[in-house]
This record gives structure tokens, C-alpha cells and sequence, in this order.
């Protein structure tokens, strides 16, 4: 029988759960090995990949899904095992990154559009037969006093519209993700510069869904929070919560089950304090969860290095994270328990 969509969408922001990012393209992934000094091969990834799906303890009681990158969705553990079926084994949903990336902009200077429609279908007909429950697609928006254009921002609302109507004939939940970057270039905006931005863009991306007939119910939101760049910190903790809660309010309809925030460069610790402030200060209609990337592997990555003899230690640090983002999904986290370990 074919799961609802909004079924397996609510599965996604469950309660102190929240989704895993672990789909970096090839030339990112390399570029987080070189930071370990650890070659990239097909069987590097796969070892590093299957040592955060196989610490179960976060994965059973706070990753809901994990985002992979195409090579990880076909991919075996060392034992034979699909890391698939290791996921789910896990209760976990497997999800998978359907953008093929961010492209220059024809005659938009500094601007980028996504790319990936062509084809789209039966890449998810594919995807739904390999076990992938849900997808995403990442839009990135420049942010300067000049950028974005409106030009651009309708152009990427667009795409994400088209690829999340697709992925819902699919029987696959679109996470919708219009990432405003924080640590582009210069990275000097203001808070309020954010909000302005991020608004705008919320209102493009929902009018083009609306257009394109997306059901709100079986969507996830994949937003980055309202906050300064990353060469203007200044904001805090309670300014950043109170003007995303805000900001996401004024755009984001009751009928979407769950928004799911992209850490987008903020350190582990700031990524989680913020989400749990949200949860913790303000009531809202939608479930307020994770899908880090960053902010859930750093720690991991570092403790692991590429070594097996290091693979208890690796797990160890991305068990306490996803513990700690869990415990902000539902505003119960401190920084007594973040320095508890
Ligand atoms: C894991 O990184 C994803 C993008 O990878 P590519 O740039 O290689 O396509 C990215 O979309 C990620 O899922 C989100 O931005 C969230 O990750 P962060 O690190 O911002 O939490």
C-alpha cells in the first residue's frame, strides 16, 4: 500500500526528532575529507556514512530521516547490507537529494538558479523504487544590499514549485529548501536585512506552490533562520528566535506540517540554542526541527578522522548532537545538558 504523504510528513518532524543532512555532492564531501586530511573515495564515504547510520541510539530516537546523496542510496555497508535497510532497520526514512546544484543565473551577475527539472520524474519513479520516501531540493539566494533580485527569487520559487509538485505525484515529500546564505559573500548584512530577504523569498515560494498545486499537508519547509551574516554576528539568541518565529508566521500556512531549519554555516552549539529558544518562547502550529548538515557531522567528522579505531568516538559525538538538537525540537535543551556530554 502506498504511504500518505502526509503520513510520512509528519513521521519527518515527529517529536524530538529531526532529519540528518548527509547529502553532500562529491565536491563537497571532498572538500569536508581534506579538512581530515582523508582521502575521498567511494569506500571512504561509505565508511563514514555507514558509522553515523549505524550509531542507533541517535538514530532510533532522534534522526526521523536521513537526506542521501544518490551514490549513498544505492550504496552497501562493508557487511553487504544496503545502508538503506540500515536506516530503516533503525526507524529512520530514507530521503534523497534531488537537485543537481546551483548554477550561474543567465543575466543575473552573482545570482544562481538550481537546476535538475529535466528528467525529474523518472529519477523519482526511481527513487521511490529504491526506498526514498522523501526528497530535497535546494535553492540558494544571494544576500547583499543589492541582491537578491526579484528576478531571481521567482525563478528559483518556480523551480522548487515544479520539483515539489513532481515529487508528490511521486508518492515522495518534497522538502522545500530556499537556503538565503548566511556565510555568502561579503556576509555582512544585518538581521533585519534577513528578515526583509527572507520574507520576500517566503512569499514567492508559497505563491508559486499555490500555483503549481502542491498540498501543503504532505510538504516540509527547509528554511535558514532569520540572522546576521556571518561578518555581522551581533544578534542573540532571543533576537534570532523572536524574528524567525516571526518572519515564518507572516508566510508559512498552518496547513504545512513542519518547518525544518538548515544551520547554514552557525556553529553546532548556536544551531541548537536557537531551535530550542523557538521551541522553548513561542507557540506555533507547526512541529520546529532540524535537518543539519553541519551542525550535526562536525563533531563527528573531526572525532572519526578517517580511522577505524575511531569509529565508537565518532558516533559518540554525533549521538550527543542529534541528542541535543532532539532536546531543542522540543525546548527542553540547556547548556547544562549540551557541557553534560
Ligand atoms: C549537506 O549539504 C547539502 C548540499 O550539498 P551540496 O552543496 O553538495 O549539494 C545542503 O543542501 C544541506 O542539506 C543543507 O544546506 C543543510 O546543511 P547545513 O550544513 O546548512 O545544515
Amino acid at each position: 500500500m502506498t504511504e500518505r504523504l502526509e503520513d510520512i510528513a509528519v513521521a519527518m518532524v515527529a517529536s524530538g526528532k529531526g532529519i540528518l543532512a548527509a547529502d553532500e555532492s562529491s565536491g563537497t564531501i571532498k572538500k569536508r575529507f581534506d579538512s581530515i586530511n582523508v582521502t575521498s573515495t567511494e569506500d571512504t564515504r561509505r565508511d563514514y556514512r555507514e558509522m553515523l547510520f549505524r550509531a542507533d541510539d541517535a538514530m532510533k530516537n532522534h534522526i526521523s530521516g536521513v537526506i542521501l546523496y544518490d551514490e549513498t542510496l544505492r550504496q552497501k555497508a562493508k557487511d553487504g547490507t544496503p545502508l538503506v535497510d540500515i536506516m530503516r532497520n533503525a526507524g529512520s526514512i530514507p530521503g534523497i537529494k534531488v537537485d543537481m546544484g546551483a548554477k550561474p543565473l543567465a543575466g543575473f551577475e552573482g545570482e544562481t538558479i538550481t537546476e535538475g527539472l529535466d528528467g525529474l520524474r523518472e529519477r523519482l519513479t526511481e527513487y521511490y523504487a529504491l526506498g526514498a520516501r522523501f526528497a530535497k531540493w535546494r535553492a540558494v539566494i544571494s544576500i547583499s544590499s543589492a541582491l537578491p533580485t526579484y528576478g531571481a527569487i521567482k525563478q528559483n520559487a518556480q523551480a522548487l514549485a515544479r520539483y515539489a509538485a513532481l515529487c508528490q505525484e511521486a508518492g515522495i515529500v518534497p522538502i522545500v529548501e530556499p537556503e538565503i546564505l548566511m556565510d555568502g559573500v561579503p556576509g555582512d548584512h544585518s538581521i533585519d536585512r534577513n528578515y526583509e530577504v527572507t520574507d520576500a523569498v517566503l512569499k514567492s515560494v508559497f505563491n508559486e506552490l499555490y500555483d503549481a498545486r502542491v498540498k501543503l499537508e504532505g510538504m516540509i519547509l527547509k528554511p535558514n533562520m532569520v540572522i546576521d551574516g556571518k561578518n555581522a554576528r551581533k544578534a542573540s539568541v532571543a533576537e534570532i528566535a523572536e524574528k524567525t518565529v516571526r518572519c515564518l508566521k507572516a508566510n508559512v500556512p498552518s496547513a504545512v506540517p513542519g518547518i525544518a531549519f538548515l544551520s547554514g554555516g552557525q556553529s553546532d552549539v548556536e544551531a541548537t540554542a536557537n531551535l530550542n529558544a523557538m521551541n522553548a518562547g513561542f507557540d506555533m502550529p507547526w512541529n520546529l526541527t532540524f535537518s543539519y548538515g553541519r551542525a550535526l557531522q562536525a563533531a563527528a567528522l573531526k572525532a572519526w578522522s578517517g580511522k577505524a579505531e575511531n569509529v565508537a568516538a565518532g558516533q559518540k559525538a554525533f549521538a550527543h548532537r542529534a541528542r541535543m538538537n532532539g532536546l531543542a525540537a522540543e525546548g527542553k535543551w540547556s547548556e547544562a545538558l549540551e557541557n553534560a556530554g
